[in-house]
């Protein structure tokens, strides 16, 4: 062997240990951000599953080992959608975020996401931050400069981003495809592509104008990129690397990091009137800005190098997160980069993409006011089924469940057991321990070992993993005590039930502290119900945590089951959701074929009074009315008897088709046709005079 290779390969052995150890221990602190929920809408439980229960379990745990981590959060609130959300409700941009940042950060606190600061995009810290950041990059001459021809509604008097003009595709030539994608045929567009392109906003027809704005010029950072995260980060999770490497290997473009708006934080440089920051750009900022309102001491979790930083977030922002706001930071040149981006995949709804639109979702505010107290239940439910490597489902069937046959059967029925046996047996103090058997000894064991597999689970961000093998612990829990049967011994062998009990006390203890990043609300219970503090994260895996002697409470029931009727109202309000997407979806009818103006006067329609009204027996839809028409008093069968009883329209005003053939329906002669409008959802209403007007004036 060359004395080179010798060289080569002692350097990286020595290498090797050097480098684990850095990624696991040297770092000083952590900081934790979760992306900023835009304020156009609430919460929903797609959120909470992908970004902010994970972000909360990890930041309890790091917190629980007594490291220094904050949890950064805040609404997202500017943008496009923001501003055209405001204009359809005749309120200002601000009306919207303030209304809907409440909710969000009501809804946040409510599930025990522990934000050391929950802040928002429009405040002053932030606005002076991000000006200042963009001034920065200006300064370094980090941005490059375009002027281009963008499409300008002259109604709106506002540019348009491409997704807000729609046209004709020029390949399938369908109508209404958007500026950045036909959704007939399915390719990406530019909207200066479009034949006959359209506002969505005014409708009206667009022009071209020329505008200035500033751009990151991605391609420079392509190589430092590339380095960075392909070779340096092949640790981050496979759905992330993976698309960072698809957008890498596409090749990089510049990116305007600015736009033609009123709302938003104004371009800090002359020149630069209507024109704010792109919200991408300001958003990530925001991180910023909320941790130097937290800490005057902001800057050390964000530059210096032995600090970490984690960005949780849903995949949709992964390349915001990986590219963009690394090269905006590197650009800057005093920050740190990001560590590691767990990103999560999509969470869906029975099957069904979430959408706010469609209101296709469950609604964390809601969901607390049918399942009051039950914070926890769904924090286990999506931490166990989170959709941490591919999209997955929530269904209402998996929740109860997961309820029923987890947290109720495993967690709180071995719980429950413990403490009632220790109240019964013992008044509620913990028993020496004898002698330990093989099985007591494996048993004890195990405890340890399981704690080992939730931090490493925890360390590696797999939480449903960390969630099972701590759901493990109280399993092993259930066993031993079904195993041991101390109900039983108790009549034989008092001294062995002694140890029996011991033992599953700590167990129980060890659930109380292990618990506590997950099911942050049902650990306080217990902890409460063992008569323990909250205990710091080394406890976990001790066999000594409750004393002999020490005195627990009674214990109260820990989870309640949930039954099918509970579900079932679950069920019936998607159920309600669809059919009104259904109904909105379905087309208007198509237009006849052209009639003379003589067809239509062939008609002979009036103005009645409908002086009675009774139901046809044995039929569901069908009234026998008497009108009054002006001409005569008659007799007129109408199928309107599912949306209105006769009490409803009895001196109502119509409109009558008087010289229709009487027709013969259930055996009664009907004398013309009551006129009604339907609409998509098959609802009906009368086509009646909007004053009172003598029967028998014509309708024409
Ligand atoms: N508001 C997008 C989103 O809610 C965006 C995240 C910003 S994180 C800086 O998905
Ligand atoms: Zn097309």
């Amino acid at each position: 062997m060359s004395k080179i290779k010798c060289l080569v390969i002692f350097v990286k052995l020595i290498k090797m240990p050097l480098i684990l150890m850095e990624q696991k221990n040297n770092f000083k602190r952590t900081l934790v951000t979760t992306a900023l929920p835009y304020a156009n809408g609430p919460v929903h439980v797609g959120h909470l599953a992908g970004v902010y229960v994970p972000a909360d379990i990890y930041v309890r745990y790091l917190r629980m080992k007594g490291e220094d981590v904050i949890l950064i959060g805040g609404s997202d609130e500017h943008g496009v959608p923001i501003t055209l959300k405001a204009k359809n409700e005749g309120v200002t941009p601000q009306d919207i975020v303030d209304k809907f940042h409440g909710i969000i950060k009501r809804s946040f606190e409510e599930f025990g996401i522990t934000f050391d600061i929950y802040s928002r995009t429009t405040n002053k810290t932030h606005y002076e931050t991000a000006s200042g950041f963009f001034k920065t990059l200006y300064d370094k001459g980090e941005f490059i400069e375009k002027v281009t021809e963008q499409n300008y509604d002259e109604e709106a008097k506002q540019f348009l981003a491409d997704r807000y003009i729609t046209g004709t595709c020029p390949h399938c030539k369908s109508e209404g495809a958007y500026g950045d994608q036909c959704e007939s045929c399915g390719t990406s567009l530019n909207a200066t592509d479009l034949i006959n392109p359209k506002s969505t906003i005014s409708g009206g027809a667009l022009v071209l104008k020329e505008t200035k704005h500033w751009y990151l010029p991605l391609d420079k950072h392509e190589p430092f990129l590339k380095k960075w995260i392909l070779e340096e980060h092949k640790e981050w999770k496979p759905n992330v690397y993976g698309q960072c490497k698809s957008w890498l290997d596409m090749g990089l473009q510049p990116r305007a990091v600015s736009r033609d708006l009123n709302w938003g934080v104004p371009v800090p440089v002359e020149g630069a009137e209507g024109k704010v920051l792109y919200v991408w750009f300001d958003a990530p900022i925001g991180y910023i800005s909320a941790t130097k309102e937290l800490t005057p001491e902001w800057e050390k979790y964000w530059k210096d190098p032995e600090s970490r930083m984690v960005h949780f977030i849903g995949k949709d922002n992964i390349v915001f997160h990986c590219i963009v706001f690394p090269a905006m930071l590197k650009a800057e040149g005093s920050y740190i980069l990001p560590d590691n981006v767990p990103s999560n995949e999509f969470l869906n709804l029975e099957g069904d993409k979430i959408s706010t639109s469609r209101n296709w979702a469950v609604w964390l505010h809601e969901y607390l006011v049918d399942f009051k107290d039950k914070q926890d239940v769904l924090r286990y439910v999506l931490t166990a089924n989170a959709p941490e490597t591919k999209d997955n489902d929530f269904t209402w069937k998996d929740f109860q469940a997961r309820n029923n046959n987890e947290l109720v059967a495993i967690l709180g029925n071995f719980v429950n057991r413990a403490l009632v046996l220790t109240q019964k047996y013992y008044n509620g103090a913990v028993p020496a321990p004898g002698e330990f058997t093989d099985y007591d000894k494996e048993t004890i064991a195990e405890i340890p070992a399981i704690v080992k597999r939730v931090e490493r689970a925890l360390d590696h961000y797999k939480f449903r993993e960390a969630i099972k093998e701590a759901m493990n612990l109280a399993r092993l829990g259930n066993k031993y005590l079904a195993d041991s049967e101390p109900w039983k011994l108790i009549k034989t062998d008092e001294e062995r039930v002694k140890t029996i009990m011991n033992i599953a006390l700590q167990i129980t203890a060890n659930l109380a502290v292990l618990m506590e990043p997950f099911l942050p609300f049902t650990a306080k219970k217990m902890q409460q119900m063992i008569n323990l503090d909250s205990l710091k994260w080394d406890a976990c895996g001790k066999t000594d945590l409750l004393l002999v002697g020490h005195l627990t409470n009674k214990p109260e029931l820990l989870f309640a089951k949930i039954e099918d009727e509970t579900i079932q109202v679950q069920l019936d309000k998607l159920a309600k959701t669809k059919e009104v997407n259904d109904a909105a979806n379905r087309e208007v009818a198509p237009v006849k074929d052209d009639i003379s103006f003589d067809d239509f006067t062939k008609m002979d329609i009036r103005v009645g009074t409908i002086l009675e009204a009774e139901k046809v027996a044995k039929t569901k839809k069908l009234l026998k009315l008497l009108v009054d028409t002006g001409i005569d008093k008659r007799t007129v069968v109408s199928g309107i008897a599912e949306f209105f009883t006769p009490e409803d329209i009895i001196g109502k005003q119509v409109s009558i088709l008087v010289n229709l053939a009487p027709r013969k329906i259930r055996g009664i002669e009907s004398q013309g046709m009551i006129l009604m409008a339907e609409d998509a959802n098959g609802e009906l209403s009368f086509i009646m005079p909007d004053k009172e007007v003598k029967p028998g004036s014509e309708v024409r």
